[in-house]
C-alpha cells in the first residue's frame, strides 16, 4: 500500500468570505490555516495569496511573507499556484517561481471557468515548464480536460518536464468535465506509466467523491476551501483542517498510511 499524500488548497483565488466566512485571507490567517491542516494530515500546501483587500494577487512578496510564516510552524511542502486568478497575465502568474518553491502548479490547457475561461496557451505552458525545470521546481501538471493530459505528454516529449510525474486531475469546474468515476478512470488510464496523481473535485459533492475516487484509483487527495466551501450538503466547512481531517480518517480507515512532508519529498523528489 502506497502512502497517501493530502494536499490542502486553503484559499484559492476565487472563494470569498461571502461564500464561507471561515476563509483565511491575510498572510497570518493563511499560514495558521495551513498549519492546522498540516496537523490534521496535509503534507502539501497549494498556495494562493490575497492582497490587503482580500482579492487575489500573485505578488511574490506576499508569497514570500506567507511562506516564511508557514516555515516558522512546520515543514509542509509548498506548491505555489501559477494559475493565479482568471484574467491575470502570464508575467503576473509566474512571479512566485522566483522564490524557488519546492513545487508549483502548471495548468496544462484552457478551460471554461464558470462564465469566464481560464487561459493556458502552449507558449505559456512551455514557459512555465521550462522555468520550473531550470529552477528545480516539481510541477503538478493540472489537467481539466483529456487534451491537457496530451499537452503534458507533449511537454515531456519536448524535454521540459521529467519524471517523477505528478498530475492533478481537476474535475467539476463549472463548464469543464463533470466529476464521475468513469471520467476519472479515463483520465487515469491516459496518464504516462508510473505517474502519481492527485484528484481534485470542485464543489461539495465532487470534492468528497474525489477522496473516495483517489483512494479507489491509486491516487492522492486534495481538499480545501479553494475547491469546496462545504463540509456536507448545505453545511459550511468550519476550516480547511476539518476537511483534511475527514479525508485522512477515510484514508486510514481504508488501511492507508498518510504521507508526511518528508515522504512527499522522497516520493516526488523535491
Ligand atoms: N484560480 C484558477 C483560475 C492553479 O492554482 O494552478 C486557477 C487555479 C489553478 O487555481
Ligand atoms: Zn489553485
Amino acid at each position: 500500500m502506497y502512502k497517501i499524500i493530502i494536499t490542502c488548497a486553503v484559499c484559492g483565488a476565487e472563494t470569498t468570505r461571502e461564500d464561507n466566512p471561515n476563509l483565511p485571507l491575510s498572510p497570518e490567517e493563511i499560514a495558521e490555516s495551513a498549519y492546522d491542516a498540516y496537523e490534521r494530515g496535509a503534507s502539501i500546501l497549494h498556495l494562493h495569496v490575497r492582497d490587503t483587500k482580500g482579492g487575489p494577487t500573485q505578488d511574490k512578496e506576499v508569497f514570500r511573507q506567507v511562506i516564511e510564516l508557514v516555515r516558522k510552524k512546520c515543514n509542509m511542502v509548498i506548491e505555489v499556484s501559477t494559475g493565479g486568478a482568471v484574467g491575470m497575465t502570464p508575467e503576473e502568474r509566474l512571479q512566485p517561481l522566483e522564490l524557488d518553491p519546492e513545487m508549483a502548479s502548471l495548468d496544462c490547457g484552457t478551460v471554461n471557468f464558470g462564465d469566464d475561461y481560464f487561459v493556458n496557451t502552449l507558449p505559456f505552458i512551455r514557459e512555465g515548464a521550462s522555468l520550473m525545470k531550470s529552477r528545480g521546481i516539481r510541477p503538478t501538471l493540472e489537467c481539466f480536460d483529456i487534451s491537457h493530459v496530451d499537452t503534458a505528454k507533449l511537454m515531456i516529449k519536448e524535454g521540459l518536464v521529467s519524471p517523477p510525474l505528478h498530475f492533478g486531475i481537476v474535475l467539476n469546474v463549472p463548464g469543464g468535465v463533470r466529476y464521475d468515476s468513469q471520467a476519472l478512470g479515463f483520465f487515469v488510464q491516459r496518464l504516462p506509466e508510473d505517474s502519481m496523481f492527485t484528484v481534485m473535485g470542485i464543489g461539495g459533492r465532487a470534492s468528497l467523491q474525489s477522496v473516495y475516487g483517489a483512494l479507489a484509483s491509486g491516487g492522492h487527495i486534495r481538499q480545501g476551501l479553494e475547491d469546496n466551501i462545504y463540509y456536507s450538503k448545505g453545511v459550511l466547512a468550519d476550516s480547511n483542517g476539518q476537511l483534511v481531517e475527514r479525508a485522512a480518517r477515510i484514508a486510514r480507515e481504508m488501511g492507508c498510511e498518510i504521507a508526511s512532508p518528508d515522504d512527499v519529498r522522497e516520493m516526488l523528489e523535491v
